[in-house]
């Protein structure tokens, strides 16, 4: 018998947030990879929901507003999150486990919208070789997977942060990054100025993860009413994880990257998952598909003995 709640799985084939074509791909590839069979051989009930994804006729009505921002693909980014906010929270509201395949990491804002609706404290661990606290003043690319989380806050387009009304979704106080090593300079005054929590790669080599993991866990349990794990797969090293948009050496080993998500099992605070950014048309053999259906199922209770 499991503790785990239903899972209910949302696929979001969207890459529009990035700035390589691909990842819209992952959910299928993560699907395909054996994620619902593992997590029924677990003892786990876990059903797809279905796909988040845009109408044929591409969110026309925006069109005009878009061309005033550098924002990449603005209209679409809205309607899609738009959509998964609303998944996201019925699901909650049926009392399931709302797990969402990505996709690029601009989807982070609709989950999190949904989300907010039913929590007043949420926390959010952020396992990132990235931020995503850019804003459109601060963003090097226009990408909006390179904003999501700074949009949570409450910051950037109000397309954006209007999303289910609630205006900010988080506070930066209930926010843990993990596995940070490449930071634009907009992105480190804000981490420095709203002093959010962030661990980054010299910490974690410094420190251990499971030290890291340990501190990350105590600093967000003790002020949160749910936590929602958000985890791109950049995060780990290139080695690792090479079917994804933005590599970035040094990053989290095979084994560090287990080890945060079986604490966080074993700590059973974690209240909703995403996996962003597996791009299948990078990949070597679905190496990183495999890797996301191992970390999500660790992160739900599988262990070795
Ligand atoms: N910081 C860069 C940007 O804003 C890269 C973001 N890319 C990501 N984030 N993959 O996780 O464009
Ligand atoms: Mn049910
Ligand atoms: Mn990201
Ligand atoms: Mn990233």
């Amino acid at each position: 018998m499991s503790t785990v709640p239903t899972i209910s799985a949302i696929s979001v084939p969207f890459d529009l947030g990035a700035g390589r074509r691909g990842a819209s791909k992952g959910p299928k590839t993560i699907l395909q990879a054996g994620l619902l069979r593992g997590l029924q051989q677990m003892g786990i009930t876990a059903e797809h929901t279905g796909e988040i994804r845009l109408p044929d006729d591409q969110a026309a009505p925006l069109a005009a507003e878009v061309n005033h921002t550098n924002l990449k693909y603005l209209a679409e980014v809205v309607e899609v999150n738009t959509r998964l906010a609303k998944e996201v929270s019925r699901v909650v509201q049926q009392g399931h486990f709302p797990l969402i395949l990505g996709g690029d990491h601009s989807i982070a804002i609709g989950t999190i919208a949904g989300l907010s609706e039913h929590y007043t404290n949420l926390g959010v661990i952020w396992i990132d070789a990235h931020s995503d606290l850019n804003t459109a003043e601060t963003s090097p690319s226009g990408n909006i997977h390179g904003m999501s989380l700074a949009v949570s806050l409450g910051m950037g387009h109000p397309l954006l942060t209007e999303i289910q009304h609630k205006q900010p979704k988080i506070k930066p106080e209930n926010i843990v990054l993990i596995g940070s090593r490449s930071l634009d300079e907009g992105e480190k005054k804000l981490i420095r100025s709203l002093g959010i929590k962030c661990f980054t790669m010299y910490d974690i080599d410094r420190k251990g993860m499971a030290h890291v993991m340990q501190e990350a866990i105590d600093y967000i349990s003790a002020k949160t009413d749910g936590v929602h794990l958000s985890y791109d797969v950049d995060s780990l090293d290139p080695l690792e994880a090479p079917g994804t948009g933005t590599t970035v050496k040094g990053g989290l080993h095979f084994r560090e990257a287990h080890l945060a998500v079986e604490m966080l099992a074993e700590a059973g605070i974690v209240t909703s998952a995403e996996f962003v950014e597996v791009n299948p048309l990078l990949d070597d053999n679905n190496k990183t598909s495999h890797l996301a259906v191992g970390l999500i199922s660790s992160l739900l209770g599988k262990q070795i003995l």
